[in-house]
């Protein structure tokens, strides 16, 4: 609880540009939260580095992603937007947190044996203890809602583990967090390879579609988009494209499955393709546009960053020393 308020957190990483995956399983869904929650929206800089990043990159990508929460929708007067690495206690109560959390239940995360596979050459501590990083992310602002897609709920249920382990030496120090996963779009497909998600740092451009890819690109990615030998428009078991292609309408649209198939009736895959890049394309021209001004205005970028980090900190440093406190540190401020 934040004085008598519900508290929202959650968190992008720069490692790519963003997907209409990160969009409709999360983005799209965070400002929903703002009436009823006071929340706490991050670019989670410390997590992209567990990958190796071009600091140049890495560095463009932070302003984009801020800029893109903010096309999003997200007010910075509603909502506290900021950088993690500017807050230092993330990495603080992140060193704390491993040691309540277990070699075991790391090593059965799904996405460090993804990641670890997809980059032999580098399976670094970090890409081993992020579920740590995430929960003192979460854990900090006593949060009780982390709106994400699907595949980070096994990450949150590892918070609630480590925020339950350790109220149990020292009581009533965190809020257990409850994951939110939208109904819809919760796990969002590669365009390519239907049965694996879509992610944003797929080194085939084709397979993704991107926030900020044009109209022509987004048709042109959905008419390429991978389908089956039949040619009717209805969700059933080993119609992954099919059924991928009709949650993104679905997402983008409202409509049902049912209202779909009954829409697409007697029409083929192509008619459906270029229906479904035409609603993408038109659900992202407004984000875009509003793109467009947030990210040519560095200097306003960087107050928003300040001011962002100026508020997150506040209730971090609460949290830390709490913590701190609790497990027996001398604190002499
Ligand atoms: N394909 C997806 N469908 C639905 N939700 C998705 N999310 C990511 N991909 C999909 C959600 O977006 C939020 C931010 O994700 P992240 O940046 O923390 O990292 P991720 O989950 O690892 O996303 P990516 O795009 O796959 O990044 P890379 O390629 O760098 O690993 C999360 O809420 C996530 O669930």
């Amino acid at each position: 609880m934040f004085q008598d308020q519900l508290v929202s957190f959650s968190g992008v990483q720069p490692s790519g540009n963003l997907t209409i995956g990160n969009y409709l399983g999360a983005i799209k869904n965070f400002s929903t939260f703002s009436e009823k929650y006071k929340c706490f929206y991050c670019v989670v800089d410390e997590h992209a580095i567990t990958v190796r990043q071009v600091p140049a990159d890495l560095r463009r990508r932070t302003y984009e992603t801020l800029a893109l929460y903010m096309a999003c929708g997200l007010d910075p007067d509603k909502n506290t937007l900021y950088v993690q690495s500017h807050v230092h206690e993330h990495a603080e109560l992140g060193w704390i947190l491993n040691c309540f959390t277990m070699f075991g239940e790391l090593s059965r995360m799904t996405q460090f044996k993804d990641k670890s596979a997809k980059h032999a050459d580098n399976i670094n501590a970090g890409l081993f203890t992020y579920p740590v990083l995430m929960a003192a992310d979460i854990l900090l602002y006593q949060t009780d809602v982390v709106p994400v897609g699907i595949d980070q709920k096994q990450h949150v249920e590892i918070c609630r583990d480590i925020a339950e382990r350790f109220n149990q030496v020292f009581p009533d120090t965190f809020t257990i967090p409850e994951p939110v996963i939208p109904q819809q779009g919760m796990k969002i497909m590669s365009l390519a390879e239907p049965t694996k998600k879509m992610s944003k740092s797929d080194e085939n451009v084709n397979a993704v579609v991107y926030i900020l890819d044009d109209r022509d690109t987004i048709i042109r990615k959905f008419k390429r988009a991978v389908t089956d030998s039949d040619t009717v428009v209805r969700c059933a078991d080993g119609k992954d494209g099919i059924n991928n292609l009709m949650t993104i309408y679905s997402t983008f649209t409202g409509k049902t499955f049912d209202e779909i198939e009954r829409e697409f009736d007697g029409k083929g895959y192509g008619d459906f393709k270029l229906a479904v890049g035409e609603v993408c394309a038109d659900a992202l021209a407004p984000v875009q546009e509003k793109y467009k001004c947030f990210i040519s205005d560095k200097a306003q970028l960087e107050a928003q960053m300040k001011k962002g980090a100026e508020e997150a900190s506040y209730v971090a440093r609460r949290t830390l020393s709490k913590v701190q406190k609790k497990l027996g540190f001398v604190q002499v401020r």
